[in-house]
């Protein structure tokens, strides 16, 4: 990549949706951190920030960065939406402030905890299966089978169509990013997938004792309307699965590439929690969102103006030497906290507890069974516009 330096402002025609870079963003995460605070992406005139800090101080002024005219590559105050928007991911404040707070409350960590002997059952027949099984695919029979049984049991969905979740995830993440090869290709079925999530999100459809019903309860109460309560249920079915997927499975990567760091992880257990975070830094299932400016604002000396779209890289944040040592290294035993894979401010992720829950109850069965991983076979990405993450780990364990 070149950065051409002989203007105002870092300028690159780097295209950071291209399977190129998709495939390897970490060089050019790089190129871009060294190029400036902020860089002008010349081939789709937009702002790029790729260091710790400015990212960082990015979404936590919600005022200059907003999320109300989407936070995806498209201007939503230009060109109508794919879907109407979220009324929390895609809100500002005081829509966003009211949205928020009815999730905050149904996914606080001390509201979540109550499904943990839950996961962690499921999370133990699941690993007991596949390590009888010996080989399997990580991504289709755990990153994917797990968070495909759980999350929707705890949500409270019926069984049938369950199918259409992985789709429509990938529509919502590829629709971040350009009308590119990837979002056309995760398009091609949405009518149905759209329908059957739609209609997932009702009142009548969800569980008595779910996750989903619990946003309704609102609604008795005078918090949400009708209408808003299913869009909350189906920002749930949304951000819900993929995210987890591809994070599940980029930890089996990252254990299975680096076998050393599963051996400090089960000689000790209560680093479980920590290597987590740790895989959530090195390699971010979230690469990216967008922001669009309110107003005129200053970054390190370069001047963006009044509505311009800012594409924060919070996976290139997550490895900046500014703020991490050797931060190319997966080391579980490093203090991750303050990683940007969550991001951070009034947008910080409202599900990160349910993240956790599953990330601790898989891992926490396969060290208790689990002495090694091993690829089997070349793993093959599945590309994304917005997410990182694995089509097929072919693995071989060793059980304890
Ligand atoms: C964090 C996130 C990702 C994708 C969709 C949504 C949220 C939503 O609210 O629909």
């Amino acid at each position: 990549m070149s950065i051409d330096m002989t203007v105002d402002r870092p300028v690159s025609t780097i295209d950071p949706f291209s399977h190129g870079f998709l495939g390897d963003p970490y060089p050019h995460h790089e190129a871009m951190r060294e190029a400036g605070p902020v860089v002008w992406l010349e081939p789709y005139g937009i702002w790029a920030m790729a260091r710790h800090q400015e990212v960082r101080d990015a979404l936590t002024d919600w005022e200059t960065y907003c999320s109300g005219a989407g936070v995806g590559l498209s201007d939503f105050r230009k060109e109508p939406p794919w879907r109407p928007p979220s009324i929390i991911l895609e809100a500002d404040p005081p829509l966003h402030t009211r949205t928020r707070a009815v999730l905050t409350r149904i996914l606080s960590p001390a509201a979540i905890n109550v499904l943990r002997e839950t996961f962690a059952r499921e999370a133990d027949a699941l690993i007991d299966r596949l390590v009888e099984q010996r080989e399997f695919d990580g991504v289709a029979d755990l990153a994917e089978a797990y968070p495909l049984k759980v999350f929707p049991d705890a949500v409270g969905i019926s069984e049938q169509g369950r199918e259409n979740l992985m789709p429509y995830g990938t529509m919502v993440f590829n629709s971040f990013g350009p009308r590119n090869d990837l979002f056309d290709k995760a398009m091609a079925n949405a009518g149905p997938v759209r329908e059957w999530i739609m209609s997932k999100c009702s009142r009548a459809a969800l569980a008595p004792d779910g996750l989903g019903i619990k946003i309704f309860h609102a609604v008795d109460a005078g918090e949400l309307s009708e209408d808003e309560a299913g869009m909350l249920v189906r920002s749930f079915l949304s951000a819900g699965i993929d995210t987890t997927v591809y994070g599940l499975g980029n930890a089996l990567y990252c254990f299975a590439s680096n076998p050393e760091q599963w051996t400090v992880l089960r000689e000790n257990p209560n680093l479980v929690r920590g290597s987590f975070e740790e895989v959530l830094r090195f390699e971010s299932p979230v690469q990216t969102f967008f922001r669009t400016t309110t107003k005129p604002v200053d970054v390190g000396g370069v001047r963006i103006g009044d509505g311009e779209k800012v594409l924060l890289f919070l996976a290139a944040a997550n490895r900046d030497p500014r703020r991490w040592e050797r931060p190319d290294t997966f080391d579980v035993r490093r203090r991750a906290a303050g990683h940007m894979t969550f991001g951070t401010g009034i947008h910080g992720c409202v599900g990160q507890a349910v993240a956790r829950l599953e990330s601790e109850a898989i891992f926490g069965a396969l060290a208790k069974r689990v002495v090694s991983f091993e690829l089997t076979g070349q793993p093959e990405r599945r590309l994304n516009n917005t997410l990182r993450g694995f089509d097929t780990l072919p693995l071989r364990i060793k059980a304890a």
